[in-house]
């Protein structure tokens, strides 16, 4: 399919995207949250993959809107964290990182722009975008350390009236966010850590498992026609390959320092 006649409809809505909002990393990204220090982030390649990134989500004839840096958040290059945009409305998080919190109000008028139906998690619960993914049928909610039960039920009050099924399952120990290790490749395949898989909240699903010592890649997007998946997982690369997926790869050693990947870096919606 040539990119300039992709298909936008709203068949599979989970996966087309007339549009992405990206935000440019600030200098500030060194102060980054991690789990645990594996190095400091080069910025200026984090500034290459960032800008080869965007160009990918444009290849499929999206718009991108580019945000500029905010440089009082150092985290907020991973803009999905700060709202979950969703065919009927978007709603804007409330970051369980102190240090994160900060970065909903600062997104707000750019959604608002964007969207008629706006809403926000008032708390006093916690919830970040990256422990939301959105099926064709559902949105799954992990519980982890930066969303809890209350912003889980706060998200359920505004989008369950909407026509959306929420439900809410566990993020494995010691893992950042639910998305962290899975995506969703099409209507009803998940790429999925066996960890999680194993949880036993994928059981509707078509699972591919990312493979054994390539964990680190299950937070990939499927935007329009491409799977998008770090740079250097050739195993988990040829599963998708096998399976008839249009894969392109981008560095990501930069965010993954950060504890980020693919799916951080974008918001991806089709206004109505
Ligand atoms: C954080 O710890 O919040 C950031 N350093 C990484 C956020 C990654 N976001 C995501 O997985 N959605």
């Amino acid at each position: 399919m040539s990119h300039s006649s992709y298909n936008f409809s709203h068949a599979n809505s989970s996966y087309n995207f007339s549009h992405a909002i990206c935000r440019l990393p600030s200098r500030n990204l060194v102060d980054g949250l991690r789990a645990e220090d594996t190095g400091q982030p080069d910025y200026d390649v984090f500034l290459k993959n960032h800008a080869d990134y965007i160009e990918t989500l444009k290849s499929t004839g999206a718009k991108v809107i580019v945000l500029d840096a905010l440089d009082a958040f150092p985290d907020s290059v991973f803009v999905e964290d700060a709202v979950l945009c969703l065919p009927k409305g978007a709603t804007i998080m409330r970051p369980g990182a102190p240090s994160r919190l900060g970065e909903a109000e600062a997104i707000k008028s750019t959604i608002s722009a964007l969207y008629t139906e706006v809403e926000q998690i008032k708390g006093p619960g916690f919830i970040e975008g990256g422990d939301i993914l959105v099926t064709e049928a559902e949105v799954l909610v992990g519980r982890s350390a930066r969303t809890d039960k209350a912003g889980i039920e706060e998200l359920a009050s505004i989008i369950v009236p909407w026509g959306y099924t929420l439900r809410e399952v566990d993020t494995p120990q010691g893992v950042l966010h639910f998305k962290t290790d899975c995506s969703l490749l099409d209507e009803n395949t998940i790429l999925s850590t066996k960890r999680l898989a194993q949880t036993g909240c994928f059981e509707n699903y078509d699972v591919i498992y990312t493979a054994d010592g390539e964990e680190a890649c299950a937070n990939t997007i499927r935007f329009n026609n491409l799977v998008i998946m770090p740079d250097g997982f050739p195993e988990t690369e040829h599963k998708l390959l096998d399976k008839g997926y249009t894969v392109k790869k981008i560095g990501n050693t930069e965010a993954a320092k950060l504890d980020g990947g693919m799916s951080c870096l974008s918001l991806r919606f089709s206004p109505i």
